[in-house]
Parts: C-alpha cells; structure tokens; sequence
C-alpha cells in the first residue's frame, strides 16, 4: 500500500471559486502536500490523461471541460491515502455522493465533478509524473 495519490481541482471548481477551500479541507483531513502547481491542460495532454476513458461516449465533452480552464494538480501523502481520498471527495456523481465530502459541496454535475482522485496506487503514481518531475516531489 502506497501513502500517496494525485488529485486535480477541476475547472468548475476553480472557475466557481471553491480551490481555496477545497485545499483547506484537504489538509484538515491529514493529506501532506508533496507537489502543487496550477496550470492548464491542453486538449491533447487532457486527452492522453484520460486516455483509459477514450472509447466512452462521454470522452470528448472530458477532454473539452478538462482543458477549458486553469486546473491545479497535487500530490498528496496519508496512509492509505487513495482509499482514504477517495472517501474524502465521494462518489463520480455528485447526486449519489456522501454527505460532506467534497463532491457533493462542491460539484455540479458527474461531468463536472470538482475534483479528481487517483484510483489505484499504480495510476496515482503515473499520473503524479504526468505533472511533476523528481525535483518537484518533496
Ligand atoms: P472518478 O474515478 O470518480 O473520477 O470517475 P471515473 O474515472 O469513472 O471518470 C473520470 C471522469 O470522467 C469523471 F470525473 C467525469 C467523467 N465522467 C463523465 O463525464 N460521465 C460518466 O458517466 C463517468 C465519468
């Protein structure tokens, strides 16, 4: 089990002012920052990012929301931390998340879902190196 997973604060959730206290709810949970940047994706990085997804019907609009807007990406350490995460931020769709977690305060629909969660240990470490190289992992 690895302490570290990835997340983005989407676009919606940028453009509709809540990254502040996305962040401040991420670390009152106990996540440590290991790497934090705001950028933007390009249609063909959001593509490649979310190339697993590339045969769903909804993969275009996707690729379209997620680069539509300035993002931020981090890396985050707690034990467990995508299990634990994942928890934190609820379920794809706002409508049938939990209570508190960061979906459904935040969110507005499942295609504009505030926030990202790696789903495996694996995938949090391929997409981590997506946006931060050695140097910017403390
Ligand atoms: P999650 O792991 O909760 O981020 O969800 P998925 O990996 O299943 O989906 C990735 C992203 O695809 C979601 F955040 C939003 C988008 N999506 C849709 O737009 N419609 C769907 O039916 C499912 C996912």
């Amino acid at each position: 089990m690895s302490n570290r997973t990835f997340t983005m604060i989407k676009p919606d959730a940028m453009k509709n002012g809540h990254a502040g206290a996305i962040l401040d709810r991420i670390i009152k949970e106990g996540f440590r920052v290991v790497s934090l940047k705001l950028t933007k994706l390009s249609k063909e990085k959001a593509g490649e990012f979310y190339a697993v997804h590339k045969e769903r019907p909804f993969y275009g609009e996707l690729v379209d929301f997620m680069s539509s807007g300035v993002i931020i990406a981090a890396i985050l350490e707690k034990p467990n931390a995508v299990n634990a995460f994942r928890t934190l931020i609820g379920a794809t769709n706002p409508a049938q998340a939990e209570a508190g977690t960061i979906r459904k305060l935040f969110a507005t629909s499942i295609g504009e879902n505030a926030v990202h969660g790696s789903d495996s240990d694996e995938n949090a470490a391929i997409e981590g190196s997506f946006f931060f190289n050695g140097l910017e992992q403390f």
